[in-house]
Parts: C-alpha cells; sequence; structure tokens
C-alpha cells in the first residue's frame, strides 16, 4: 500500500516569527518509521518547501494519505488540502492527524476528511494502514473520529498511550530532500529531537496536559542518545518540559557526553520555578553545546498575573530562574502574553520588568482562547464569528479593554522594547555585525518583517480585513459551544 503524508504550509504567517522556525514534521517521520516497518512505502510531502498537492498525489498514487494539523491557526488550510486530495484521488482513504486534531476534531468534521486521529500516530495509523489493506471494520481502529453513512462516530481510545519506545527514532531519510530548508533564526539546517512528550502542570491557555491528561512520557535514555548522536549540529528539543525528571536528565546529559556528543546549538523549552531546582543539571547539559539556549514560558510580569493563568510559579522563580541559566551561561527567550482585558497599567508593569531584568529577547503574544483549553471554555461565548486562521496569537478575537486602537498602540509599543526593534537599542547595523556576510540577506528578511510588530496601523488594518470574515469552507466558528470541546478533557 502506498501512504502519502502531509504538512501543509500553515498559511496564516503574516505576524509572528513562524516563517523563521520552520522545523521538519517530526511526528510525520515517527508515524513514517511506524509504516515502514509494517512494509508500507511511505512519502512524506512538506508542501512548505515543495508546494502543489496535486502533483505529490500524482507521483505516490496512495490509498491512504494521513495530513498533519499541528496548530488551531490551520484548520481552514488542511480542510483545503484534503479537498485538494479529493479532487485529485476520489478513492484515497483521508485521515488528518496532530496536536490540535486530537485536542479538537469539530472544525476538521467535513465531508472531504474520512477519519481524525484524536491520539498520537503511531499505533493508530498502523492499525488504520491494516484495517484499510485487509477490509476489516473500521470502527474497531481506536482512537478516531470516524465518518460514516450514520454521521461522525467516534471509536474506543488506544488501551494505554502509546509508549514511546514503541518506534525508537524517526525516520529521518523521508525528508531528506527538505533538510537543507530546516532551520530556526540563523541556524540551518536544524534538527528537531524529541526525548519526552506532554506535561504534568496546568496552565489555562495550553492544551497539551488536557490532551495528554497531564502525563509525561520519556523514550528510553538510548534512543534518544542514537537520535542527537545521528542528528545534525543544531537541535531544537520538541519536549514540552525540558528537565522535567531530574534524575533522568542528569542519566542523558552523562550518556550524551560519553558518546561524545557535542552540539553547534541545542535549544529546549522549560519553565522557570524548574531552572530554579535545577543547578546541577543546568551544569550538566551546558558543555554539550557551543550555544545553548532556553525558551521560557514568561507569561506575566506580576504574581497575580501568574496565578490568573494558572502557572503554579510566580515572578520570584522567574528572576531567580533566569539569573541562574545566565550564570550557567545559557541563552535566555520567551514569551509573555498580553491580555486584551488589560488597563494601561499592566502595559506599564510589564515594560518596567523587561527593562529591570533585561528580558528584551523576549516575544509577545496576544492571550488566546486555542480550542482544547480551560480559557477556550471560560471565554467561548465572547469570541466574535471569525476564521480560525485568527488563533495565531497575534490577532484580537473580541474587542479590547482599552479599545482596538489604543491595545495595539500599547501591544507594538511593547515589541518596540524589544531587541528586535531596529530603532531601539540594537540598530540594523549591531546586527549585520555579528552575522556572517552571506547571512545579511537573512537577517535583513528577518529584522524587515519584524518591524510591522512595531506599527499599530499594520494590526489595524489586519483587524479590519479579517473581523467577521467568514472562511470559504464554512470552518469558521460561530461562538463555538462546550459541547464541541475536546474528547480528552
Ligand atoms: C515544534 C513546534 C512548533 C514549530 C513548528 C511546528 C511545525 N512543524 O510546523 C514552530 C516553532 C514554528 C511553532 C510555532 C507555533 N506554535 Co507550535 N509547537 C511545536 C511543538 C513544541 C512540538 C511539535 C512536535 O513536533 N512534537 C513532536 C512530535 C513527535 O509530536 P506531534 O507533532 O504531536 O506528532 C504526533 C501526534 O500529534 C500525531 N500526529 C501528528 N501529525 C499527524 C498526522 C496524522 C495524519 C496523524 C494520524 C497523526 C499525526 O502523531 C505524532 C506521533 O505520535 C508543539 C507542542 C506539542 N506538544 O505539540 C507546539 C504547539 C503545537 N504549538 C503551539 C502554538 C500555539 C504555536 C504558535 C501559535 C505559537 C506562537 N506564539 O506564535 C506558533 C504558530 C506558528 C504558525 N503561524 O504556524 C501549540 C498549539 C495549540 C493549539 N491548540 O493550536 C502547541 C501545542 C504548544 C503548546 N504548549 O500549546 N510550533
Ligand atoms: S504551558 Fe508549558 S508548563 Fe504550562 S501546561 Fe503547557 S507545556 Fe506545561
Amino acid at each position: 500500500m502506498n501512504i502519502l503524508l502531509i504538512r501543509p504550509h500553515p498559511g496564516s504567517d503574516k505576524f509572528g516569527l513562524g516563517p523563521f522556525f520552520r522545523v521538519e514534521p517530526l511526528g510525520l517521520e515517527y508515524i513514517g518509521a511506524a509504516l515502514l516497518s509494517k512494509g508500507y512505502r511511505v512519502t512524506i510531502a512538506d508542501l512548505r518547501f515543495r508546494p502543489g498537492t496535486a502533483a505529490w498525489v500524482r507521483r505516490s498514487r496512495p490509498q491512504l494519505v494521513g495530513i498533519s494539523c499541528p496548530h488551531a491557526l490551520e484548520y481552514e488550510r488542511i480542510r483545503e488540502t484534503a479537498r485538494e486530495v479529493r479532487r485529485v484521488s476520489p478513492d484515497a482513504f483521508i485521515h488528518v492527524g496532530g496536536h490540535a486534531a486530537a485536542a479538537f476534531p469539530g472544525p476538521l468534521e467535513c465531508d472531504d476528511i474520512d477519519a481524525i486521529c484524536l491520539d498520537d500516530g503511531e499505533e493508530v495509523v498502523a492499525q488504520l494502514a491494516e484495517a484499510l489493506d485487509k477490509g476489516r471494520p473500521l470502527v474497531d481502529v481506536p482512537a478516531l473520529r470516524l465518518r460514516t453513512r450514520d454521521g461522525w462516530v467516534t471509536t474506543p481510545p488506544l488501551a494505554e498511550r502509546t509508549s514511546l519506545d514503541l518506534v525508537p527514532l524517526p525516520a529521518r531519510e523521508l525528508v531528506a530532500h527538505h533538510r537543507s530548508g530546516y532551520h530556526c533564526l540563523l541556524f540551518k539546517p536544524v534538527w528537531l529531537v524529541e526525548t519526552a512528550r506532554g506535561c504534568p502542570h496546568r496552565c489555562s491557555f495550553c492544551s497539551v496536559w488536557q490532551l495528554y491528561d497531564r502525563s509525561c512520557r520519556e523514550r528510553s535514555i538510548g534512543a534518544v542518545v542514537e537520535d542527537f548522536a545521528t542528528a545534525g549540529d543544531a537541535i531544537f528539543v520538541a519536549d514540552d518540559l525540558f528537565w522535567h525528571n531530574p534524575a533522568r536528565s542528569l542519566e542523558l546529559a552523562a550518556a550524551l557526553k560519553k558518546r561524545g556528543v557535542f552540539k553547534r546549538w541545542i535549544l529546549v523549552q522549560t519553565r522557570t520555578d524548574l531552572l530554579c531546582r535545577s543547578s546541577e543539571l543546568l551544569a550538566a547539559w551546558r558543555p554539550l553545546a557551543k550555544d545553548f539556549d532556553i525558551f521560557l514560558g514568561l507569561e506575566a510580569a506580576s504574581d497575580h498575573g501568574l496565578t490568573d493563568l494558572a502557572k503554579d510559579s510566580g515572578v520570584a522563580e522567574t528572576i531567580e530562574g533566569v539569573r541562574i541559566a545566565r550564570e550557567h551561561g545559557y541563552g535566555i527567550n520567551g514569551n509573555f502574553l498580553i491580555d486584551p482585558d488589560w488597563t494601561e497599567s499592566e502595559f506599564h508593569e510589564l515594560w518596567e520588568f523587561i527593562a529591570c531584568h533585561g528580558l528584551q529577547r523576549a516575544g509577545f503574544t496576544i492571550r488566546t482562547p486555542l480550542p482544547g483549553t480551560e480559557y477556550y471554555n471560560q471565554v467561548a461565548s465572547r469570541i466574535a464569528p471569525q476564521p480560525w486562521s485568527n488563533f495565531d496569537m497575534h490577532h484580537l478575537l473580541w474587542e479590547p479593554r482599552l479599545g482596538v486602537r489604543r491595545f495595539f498602540e500599547l501591544y507594538t509599543e511593547t515589541w518596540r522594547r524589544s531587541i528586535l526593534n531596529t530603532s531601539g537599542e540594537k540598530s540594523m547595523l549591531d546586527w549585520m555585525r555579528q552575522v556572517r556576510p552571506s547571512q545579511i540577506p537573512y537577517i535583513a528578511r528577518v529584522l524587515w518583517r519584524t518591524q510591522q510588530m512595531m506599527k499599530p496601523s499594520a494590526y489595524l488594518e489586519e483587524y479590519e480585513a479579517t473581523r467577521g470574515a467568514v472562511a470559504p469552507c464554512g470552518a469558521s466558528i460561530s461562538v463555538p459551544g462546550i459541547a464541541e470541546s475536546p474528547p480528552h478533557s
């Protein structure tokens, strides 16, 4: 059986740094490895680099097509992709999966999609392929929303969460032809590596803990060491919460050192309270790369702001965690959430916090109720009808307390206080001096693009253009109900 796995272009990336972080579709590579081991022929098409759904379908002649949907902002794009596959290959079975599809499948339930995967894909896609191949009933395949003659039905869940050791290594060879395109800002090519999946915390804006019931699974040390050793020089670690298990993290650092792993760059994501408890871990990991960056969910500049987000951590931990990590020589990046319900004083509080603690490398996104989160359930009735592509954390989904114009004036002023403002502390010339001559055109493009995040007019124009716009495929929300909430919550 021929199987085509597609990573569509996300579509909505006018604002934010998405285009400068194009990483490999690791989930599809793990599914690809599971399918190859069962003897299926697998192709991965990354449409962000080589568009043309129809051409990929004609060339690979698939009986089963899997489409990846990691972000809610991509729902419309995924439906369009499915429609194109259906047009070219009416008999192929069209399956959608990925984080957003599993966390909140409702917007994907349309005639061009045959099934949606409600869990990890390694076991589910393999069982689906086998059922299709052997003509077995699809209702026996676990963890699916399945389109039937009687409407959409849910099949029983997997007996247990998939062990990450079931498929120890991803089939990276399936994206070898795209490798040179994968990058994170100036690091190119970049490899995405996963050592663990899930998170035990409960932040109200996050859908990860909801989907995985606050569980955290780990890959075996041997598989992770092999993956690190055979991957390239620049590594983005996909784990939701790096260093979560101290004993295992120390063991992993020692095993990587023993294998002689040393990278040009590593990026991991974690929490500030964890850093406060992890001095020994930070010391053990730092020698593994020349540059080592940590991305932190900084979220808010006050204790009450963090409490409101159910972060279960305070600003004292933010300050201490950042201090400890810097002391060990890590680069600190992060993100703050800007709430549409803020008054002027919360903006000033944030600006003072950034200046006081030297956090100009952080970014700022609008607090957005992503489907599959607690926050979404709390504010669903406030969300105006609009396309899902607006759920990119750079759009306002309802009228902010300060009014739209004033909100965007202060939001863009916040970005002007970041390191990306070329009229601020770090000029265009300073940036150019830091990079190799061959990298100048790229960094100029990044900076040119990010300057629009400092202009209220850019956001106001976008707000006017997308407000109330209904997506052509009818996938836009019209005050989504709690009834559409995710099956795992
Ligand atoms: C890497 C990553 C990115 C990368 C790019 C990802 C990509 N390839 O396009 C970058 C850095 C660009 C990115 C950007 C953003 N991201 Co992101 N990202 C992730 C992250 C950390 C890891 C994903 C990953 O590769 N995991 C490892 C692989 C092995 O797992 P997987 O992808 O989940 O795949 C498994 C299953 O999902 C399933 N599966 C996957 N694909 C398919 C397909 C089929 C057919 C089937 C059946 C199954 C299936 O099987 C796989 C194997 O088990 C996730 C966190 C997470 N837990 O998902 C957030 C996450 C997906 N991102 C998120 C968000 C919010 C964003 C941003 C909006 C953030 C921002 N501040 O701007 C932007 C959007 C950018 C844009 N405009 O497109 C949220 C999405 C929430 C939501 N409900 O929409 C997540 C969940 C993080 C979080 N804590 O909330 N992201
Ligand atoms: S935001 Fe981070 S710490 Fe909070 S629940 Fe999600 S993954 Fe865990």
